[in-house]
């Protein structure tokens, strides 16, 4: 690590948001969801915490997340997303379990040939209750596709489950309906697998619904699934992600000298710039013009536009080269909350942690220790 940028990811964090949330769910499965590297934490890393925390499933988006974390975690993990049914049996082999998206899919998956000494796979069938996404739709359609998993030998069924679109909303009116709709369907199956599953974060933080798994996912990460549901928390967040840079250059700018290009920023009278080694390709995209930066615990703004790899900050006097520049995090009695950055921008705080690029190294914390993803010991 050569650079000073880099983001911090607090591992304890992450364990006491998902022990936090069992507790609040009465006990109940949590599947930690750490598709997209973990909503770019660092999957590895979150699954290991999670687990540590009373989670006892993980959840991915692809098989191509799935295989890589078979190999540090003895857990079961389940794909969200579609996997083609002819990776059926790549699956099965790393003992990854599927989505069974609909029909058309199990008939193909069950008539594909199955290699001797193959592990059956095991399928989650989704029902598309009114998310409008991936899932069976109707009574008839799931009843069809149970049928057709019971009598395959090389399938074995281990869950139901369906996805809210509006449960982070004050209006419940999809929402309840979604419930009833799920709820519906379960009562016509002839039996329940071992996992039924419906519930975000925003569901479970709201209303758990017993005897079921929660697949949880933005508020393990310590933030609020909207700015509704963050009014209304059982328990405090804790944000496991921080931003971090070092003043790369610190120059005293004279009135009418413009910063960046574009030259959008002229300064009106003699005043101190930071250069800041991040920029767009790091993930802290152009739109951020504007938006403030903490040093020593004070708000300062980002003047001129954001470069490649470069922003420029407004200091109220002269720093160090090497002080440091927090982006998102807390410096003293100031924080810049995720959610701040997602609402400066028009997003939600879902997809800031997910534009960070690999080129920024994520540092993990847990208790005093503290290293990088190839676990190399900084500390
Ligand atoms: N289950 C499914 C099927 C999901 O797609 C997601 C998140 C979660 C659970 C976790 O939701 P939470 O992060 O709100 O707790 N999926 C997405 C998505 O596709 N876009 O943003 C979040």
């Amino acid at each position: 690590m050569y650079r000073p940028t880099w983001a911090e990811v607090d591992l304890d964090a992450i364990k006491r948001n998902v022990e936090q949330m069992k507790v609040h769910a009465n006990g109940a499965h949590i599947m930690a969801v750490v598709k997209a590297n973990g909503y770019g934490h660092g999957d590895r890393q979150v699954a290991l915490a999670a687990l540590q925390g009373g989670a006892t499933s993980i959840a991915v988006a692809c098989l191509d997340e799935a295989i890589p974390l078979r190999s540090c975690v003895k857990a079961p993990i389940l794909v969200l997303g579609a996997v083609d049914p002819k990776f059926a049996t790549v699956a099965a082999e790393n003992d990854i379990a599927v989505t069974a998206l609909d029909v058309s899919w199990v008939e193909s998956v069950a008539t594909s040939s199955w290699p001797k000494g193959t592990p059956p796979l095991r399928v989650h069938l989704k029902v598309d209750t009114g998310m409008g996404r991936l899932g069976m739709k109707g009574r008839g359609e799931v009843l069809r596709a149970i049928e057709l998993v019971q009598l395959c030998a090389h399938l074995e069924w281990e869950g139901i489950y369906t996805h809210f679109a509006t449960a982070d909303e004050e209006d419940t009116d999809l929402w309840i309906r979604q419930q009833q709709a799920f709820d519906e369907i379960l009562k016509k199956i002839p039996f329940a697998p071992p996992l039924v599953h419906t519930s975000n974060s925003a569901a479970g933080l709201r209303m758990p619904r017993r005897n079921e798994a929660i697949r949880f996912g933005i508020s393990m990460y310590g933030l609020n699934p909207s700015a509704y549901v963050g009014e209304h928390l059982p328990f405090p967040l804790h944000p496991a992600m921080s931003l971090h840079t070092e003043l790369a250059q610190v120059k005293q700018l004279q009135k009418g000298d413009s910063v960046s290009y574009g030259a959008t920023y002229t300064a009106d009278d003699s005043q101190w710039i930071g250069v800041l080694p991040i920029g767009y390709a790091d993930g802290w995209i152009r739109a951020l013009q504007g938006f403030d930066v903490l040093i020593a615990g004070m708000r300062v703004p980002i003047v001129g536009r954001i470069c490649m790899d470069q922003c420029m900050i407004k200091l109220p006097r002269e720093f160090p080269v090497g002080e440091r520049v927090t982006l998102f995090g807390k410096q003293g009695q100031e924080e810049i909350l995720l959610n701040e950055v997602a609402n400066y921008i028009g997003t939600i705080s879902y997809e800031i942690p997910c534009l960070l690029s690999q080129r920024v190294p994520r540092i993990y914390k847990r208790g005093s220790e503290r290293w990088l993803e190839n676990d190399l010991f900084i500390k």
